[in-house]
């Protein structure tokens, strides 16, 4: 309905999205063929096919294997240019999108390369698109803090080019509280700092991202839902919550889209907005989430417009173009 068109067409923020989880089956199929990397699927039904997840762990095990046809700077462009045009014609305006330097420069791609791909197709989406692109560099939990701390360092010669840290890959039995001292670091390199909480963890996993590494927003943290005490923190600092419901589903954090807390958080005052996560894996990008959302939950327009509203709230923005947007 007329609901539906607006949201489509409606300016958004993206700012829960892993440049590696754009990577679709024909460009992952097409790369193998370019470097010659054996992958077990033979076309892009059976990549589909084995898109049928049980848990974070599942997914980030094929995704991870994914990820190793990206090899050179021509691979890295390719991947985010592609992505900001189905971005920029999804509505999207800006993005903060997560790039996960261990998992390239473990497989030997230096860090040079990486940047070099993605900002150049940072730059044609600003030209070409108008859509603004910050990068936020990644630590992987599942590795130590000494290796993070080499990656900030590793990264440091292209400061300008990326704005924030931000912690994902396993969230089981990989505390927050692992990761105090990088996130210091980060912090007095003046970047902004978030971390992934509370997909599949536990909400004392949030306290820690907040108290622990001083976080400025959530990535996820449904979890926040079974902690009262919490859920007031979160909505009276107005932290902000980065939710992607098609992911939850597809990681089988909720049964379906009609069980997703999204509409209990927003009544709650939380700063909730929707975004796509790993867009390729998971079955739709930012519009798919938020329309499917809207219409599984029966939320009104007014909850809708709130859930874009939030997200250039908590976009990392300056005011003038924060008030442009709200
Ligand atoms: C991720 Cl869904 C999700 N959770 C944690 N880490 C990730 N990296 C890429 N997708
Ligand atoms: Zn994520």
């Amino acid at each position: 309905g007329r609901l539906v068109e607006l949201l489509k067409r409606a300016p958004k923020a993206e700012l829960h999205l892993h440049i590696e989880g754009t990577l679709e089956p024909e460009m992952m199929l097409a790369l193998a063929r370019r470097h010659g990397v054996a992958l077990p699927y033979a076309d892009v039904e059976a990549v589909r096919a084995a898109y049928a997840f049980t848990s974070l762990q599942s997914f980030l095990d094929l995704y991870y294997a994914g990820a190793g046809v990206l090899r050179d700077a021509q691979d890295f462009h390719d991947l985010a240019w592609a992505y900001f045009q189905r971005a920029a014609a999804d509505g999207v305006v800006h993005a903060e999108c997560f790039v996960d330097p261990q998992t390239h420069t473990a497989r030997g791609i230096p860090m040079a390369v990486l940047f070099e791909g993605l900002v150049a197709a940072q730059r044609r989406a600003q030209t070409e698109l108008g859509l603004s692109v910050q990068w936020i560099l990644c630590v992987l939990r599942h590795l130590s803090e000494d290796e993070g701390l080499a990656m900030l360092e590793a990264a440091l010669p292209y400061r300008e080019h990326f704005i924030g840290l931000g912690l994902d890959s396993s969230e089981r039995d990989h505390p927050p509280r692992q990761f105090v001292r990088v996130f210091e670091r980060a912090r007095a390199l003046g970047l902004h700092v978030v971390a992934h909480a509370g997909e599949e963890g536990p909400p004392d996993y949030i306290w820690q991202a907040l108290d622990l590494l001083q976080v400025q927003r959530i990535d996820h943290g449904v979890q926040a839902l079974h902690d009262p005490a919490l859920m007031q923190r979160l909505a009276r600092e107005r932290v902000p919550l980065t939710v992607c419901p098609l992911s939850n589903v597809k990681l089988c954090v909720y049964p379906d889209l009609t069980r997703h807390p999204l509409g209990r958080l927003l009544d709650a005052g939380l700063c909730v907005s929707v975004h796509s996560d790993d867009p390729a894996y998971f079955g739709g990008y930012v519009g798919d989430n938020l329309v499917q959302t809207v219409a599984a939950l029966g939320l009104s327009a007014r909850q809708a417009w709130r859930l874009l509203a939030n997200g250039f709230e908590a976009a990392f923005i300056d005011e003038p173009t924060r008030a442009r947007y709200l």
